[in-house]
């Protein structure tokens, strides 16, 4: 269903067949902004993404929060000078919608190819699962005559009840560049835990990362596939205070979970080819799973 979404933003709403949850996905950047899950006695929704309180709705400014689609570049691994691309700030066409699934398209046009000299159709399909489960995929198809390279993410923002309540299990051992040092490091810990800025890019992280937030008793697997790498993200106060659509009262309130593919190597497809990565999104209850 089709509707005026947050910020007034045209949106589509996705209800699970059997009504496990319900997802809202903005045409502005594709971007999903709401995935919530009835609970037990099905009386309440629970939201599991964060959109800011002071998201700016007002394209072609990205939506500060849900699940942003960086690409073609991730962070500033490419050759362009916006951060985390382009694909995000651009108004898709929604292609197909069902009552539990969308797919919407963005393709190559002149204000893309001012940015960057490539065609393209990208194509992201959100699809709402039974037990409340979420599933999108990005394909990134070359429509053109020569080959490109891209970086990418979902960058997607996890509201958790405070940021010191979370974790994120499933790193351990891993090679990551800090974003916030400069500095490449390993994660020797059990799980990534916040008590300062965290903005770590993993390089080549395993499948499924586990996002738990002991102060609801809840847990997000996030499962992904074409998608190597991973960025933990959450700014801490100082970083959060100097973004405006963010600002100091409601960063602890998020944590980034991405699913990522850049830290090892860029994404390069001839004329023709397809790349496509898919992430999974499961709410369990602590204790559980
Ligand atoms: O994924 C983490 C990150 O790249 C951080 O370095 C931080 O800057 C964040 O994304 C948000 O970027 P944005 O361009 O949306 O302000």
């Amino acid at each position: 269903m089709m509707q005026a979404g947050a910020g007034g933003l045209p949106s589509v709403v996705l209800r699970a067949a059997d009504g496990s949850a319900t997802a809202t996905v903005h045409q502005h950047g594709a971007t999903l902004t709401s995935w919530a899950v009835s609970g037990a006695e099905k009386e309440e929704e629970e939201e599991l993404l964060f959109v800011s309180p002071l998201a700016v709705f007002a394209p072609p400014k990205a939506i500060r929060g849900g699940a942003p689609v960086c690409w073609p570049q991730f962070g500033s691994l490419g050759p362009l000078k916006a951060q985390h691309g382009f694909a995000r700030n651009m108004e898709w066409t929604i292609d197909e919608v069902a009552g539990d699934s969308c797919s919407l398209v963005l393709c190559s046009d002149a204000v893309t190819r001012a940015e960057w000299p490539h065609d393209f159709k990208l194509t992201m399909q959100v699809s709402l699962l039974p037990n409340g489960a979420l599933k999108q995929s990005l394909r990134v198809l070359n429509t053109g005559d020569s080959p490109f390279e891209f970086t990418t993410a979902l960058h997607t923002y996890f509201r958790v009840s405070d940021v010191s309540k979370a974790s994120v299990v499933g790193l351990k051992g891993l090679s990551y560049f800090d974003n916030a040092a400069g500095s490449l490091a390993t994660d020797d810990a059990d799980a990534v835990t916040f008590t300062g800025e965290v903005d770590r890019a993993y390089i080549g992280a395993p499948s499924p990362l586990k996002l738990v937030d002991s102060g609801r008793g809840a847990v997000v697997m996030v499962h992904k596939e074409g998608f190597q790498d991973a960025v933990v993200w959450n700014p801490w106060e100082a970083k959060a205070a100097g973004m405006a659509d963010l600002g100091p009262e409601h960063w602890r309130g998020f944590v980034c979970v991405e699913a990522t593919q850049a830290r090892s190597g860029a994404v390069t497809l001839a004329p023709g080819q397809d790349w496509e990565g898919r992430l999974r999104l499961e709410r369990d209850t602590l204790g559980e799973s």
